[in-house]
């Protein structure tokens, strides 16, 4: 054969085999996400799919569903967990149903603060929580700030725990916060996100609970016009993963999966931070009125049956709130 055709030839080998090759071992994996554009765990998630893509030459790729596209949040955990998605990122609320560890990250005011929160996601008590997630197919890669969780409502402000009697509140799918709002004497109903903004609106419910971010970005504010500091929760949230998946990937890879993760998550943190203040001038300026709660004390005090109830329930996660509470 000439010498220049035989060159051409293998070129044309090389080419094909790397590109049969890539083919052959590239992925791409679908991750879901309830918020909207320019919110910080999209901003985040995103992040987490270019350094995902970057670092493994295209042979992992993430392709992000946002604004809740593909379902509700406790249908998503579900799909995360048997492989119809592969990614989520979670609140930890929705997910208490399924894993029982979760569910001591929604006792109200378990946490002192979010620094404490995030020492505690960091330490010996979110490796349990890690460990009760793996046991029904999730991972936790990294913890994203979800600030806290306060009432807003439609017809008059809550300034004391006797305001919530006779209230229809939505809460996040989970009995515990039926519970909760039950021990201050309303009616605590479980909703999706997507429908709280109608059923505001429509007086379906008398008022709902989120953080800053949410409250405005969801534009809730508008229908609710009353914001009460209470901060009774503060929940965390994930960057989950599929076991199966993950446990396939090679180390190198689970590497890459994982920092991209806590450096996506380092990024949303920057951000949460920004955009709770932003929020919050946003819906100040749009009219809301804002009550201070400067004294949590009625409403810890009102709520503290919900640690008990849960703990008579589950005598066995005693030693996780122990754990929580004994975290400096
Ligand atoms: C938000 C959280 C969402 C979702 C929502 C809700 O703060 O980021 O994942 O749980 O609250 O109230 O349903």
């Amino acid at each position: 054969m000439h010498k220049m055709k035989k060159i051409l030839l293998s070129i044309s080998i090389a080419i094909f085999t790397i590109a049969f090759v890539n083919t052959a071992q590239a992925v791409e994996w679908k991750g879901w996400n309830i918020h909207v554009p320019g919110y910080p765990n999209t901003v985040g998630m995103d992040k987490f799919a270019e350094i995902l893509k970057e670092r493994t030459n295209g042979r992992i790729t993430l392709k992000m569903f946002h604004s809740g596209v593909l379902g509700s949040q406790p249908d998503a955990i579900e799909q995360v967990r048997v492989g119809g998605l592969q990614i989520g990122n979670f609140n930890m609320g929705p997910m208490g149903p399924i894993i029982p560890e979760a569910n001591v990250l929604s006792l109200p005011f378990i946490f002192k603060d979010t620094p404490h929160m995030f020492r505690v996601m960091n330490g010996a008590a979110g490796e349990q929580i890690n460990a009760g997630m793996a046991k029904k197919g999730l991972i936790g890669l990294a913890w994203y700030d979800s600030g806290a969780r306060s009432f807003y409502t439609t017809k008059k402000p809550v300034t004391e725990p006797k305001d919530v009697q006779g209230m229809k509140i939505r809460v996040m799918n989970n009995d515990l916060y039926v519970g909760m709002i039950a021990a201050l004497g309303g009616n605590g109903t479980p909703m999706a996100f997507s429908e709280v903004f109608t059923s505001l609106k429509q007086g379906v419910v008398d008022g709902a609970e989120n953080n800053w971010p949410s409250y405005e970005s969801t534009r809730h504010f508008e229908n609710a016009k009353y914001y009460s500091t209470t901060q009774h929760l503060m929940i965390p949230e994930c960057v989950c993963i599929n076991a199966d998946v993950y446990s396939k990937l090679s180390d190198e890879d689970k590497k890459i999966v994982k920092e991209a993760a806590l450096e996506s998550a380092e990024l949303q943190q920057e951000l949460w931070a920004k955009r709770s203040k932003a929020s919050r001038d946003k819906v100040t300026a749009a009219g809301v009125q804002v009550t201070e709660i400067k004294d949590k004390a009625p409403f810890m005090k009102a709520m503290e049956p919900v640690h008990a109830a849960f703990l008579e329930k589950n005598p066995s996660l005693k030693s996780l709130v122990e754990l929580i509470k004994n975290t400096d």
